[in-house]
């Protein structure tokens, strides 16, 4: 069966994929550009994509940028040398993209987006983008906010920790949180710098934040590493995380969810590091030739401590 659709798929890419790639396996030829390792989150979208591209018998070629968008240019004009069949990628900034995709494009290899979104005026230098709504994320955390402190009367000090500067998670959770909180002038944004995603900036931005504010009533971190890293700062500085400074965080992997079971952070909306086999289903797809929809959001969920403590056992990340 998989047999007769490889032929299938073969046949209707022409010679781009006729020997997968030019691997002479047959398979399908997929390479894939990571953003890097910088948090637990990126860890579980990993193993995601490897073991998708396993099950799904296809020639993966793995690249980690290590968080630096020149390290998966390079890559991409690797896989272009290396005529794959289909590139993937999770780009680590939103710009900056328009001319190693046209060079793609020109090689005539199909590009597909997974996790974050380009901000290229040319939709038809990619195929489709798979991934959360984070402008959503951004919204569903603010909504949990504001009906959180409905009865104080402010002003409700907030800092937040952003992610990695320039990426789409970033601007648009920011945008969606801000956009919530606006309506209410008693919620104040009193300090908001990046953590870039990982535990360790997290938690020395958090440090900064505490020496220049006493009076921190809530923290908003883009991601739970971040959330994670400065809970370290806020217990090192003798407050309860959870209760003297309200957090609420994204993601929702295993580290976060515990913490959130363990009452160190209020609320989580969760972004699914799971896109492997989803974008396997394209990767196939598309190297048939058959059309795909230009977005593909990926269903999630929010969690409060409560339903942290019963999701906990079988969160698959
Ligand atoms: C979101 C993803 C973000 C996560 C972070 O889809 O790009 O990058 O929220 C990760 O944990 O580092």
């Amino acid at each position: 069966m998989f047999a007769a659709m490889m032929v299938a798929t073969t046949a209707a890419c022409g010679d781009s994929g006729s020997d997968g790639g030019g691997s002479g396996s047959g398979k399908i030829v997929l390479g894939f550009s990571q953003v890097g390792a910088e948090s637990g989150w990126r860890t579980a979208n990993t193993k995601s994509v490897q073991e998708s591209a396993a099950e799904a018998g296809f020639d993966l070629k793995f690249a980690d940028a290590q968080q630096k968008q020149e390290n998966q240019i390079k890559a991409i004009r690797n896989f272009i040398a290396q005529r794959v069949d289909v590139i993937a990628f999770s780009p680590v900034v939103e710009s900056g993209w328009d001319t190693v995709l046209k060079e793609a494009k020109d090689a005539e290899i199909p590009v597909i987006l997974t996790d974050r979104a380009v901000d290229s005026a040319d939709d038809t230098l990619y195929e489709t983008f798979i991934g959360s709504d984070f402008v959503l994320e951004g919204k569903l955390s603010g909504e949990w906010l504001v009906e959180e402190f409905a009865d104080e009367p402010g002003p409700v000090r907030i800092v937040e920790l952003q992610g990695t500067t320039g990426s789409a998670p970033a601007n648009d959770r920011k945008q969606g949180f801000g956009e919530v909180i606006a309506a209410d002038p008693k919620f104040e944004i009193i300090a908001s710098q990046t953590g870039e995603f990982t535990r360790a900036k997290g938690k020395e931005v958090m440090e900064a934040f505490l020496q220049a504010h006493q009076d921190i009533d809530v923290l908003f971190a883009h991601n739970d590493d971040m959330g994670l890293g400065a809970i370290e700062a806020i217990e090192a500085a003798g407050l309860v995380p959870g209760e003297d400074i309200t957090i609420i965080t994204i993601d929702a992997v295993r580290d976060g969810m515990q913490a959130l079971a363990d009452g160190k952070i209020n609320f989580i909306a969760e972004c699914s590091p799971l896109l492997g086999p989803q974008l396997m289903d394209l990767v196939e797809k598309v190297h048939a030739g058959e059309t795909v929809p230009k977005r593909v959001v990926t269903d999630e969920t929010t969690f409060t401590q409560e339903q942290a403590q019963e999701a906990l056992p079988t969160r698959e990340y």
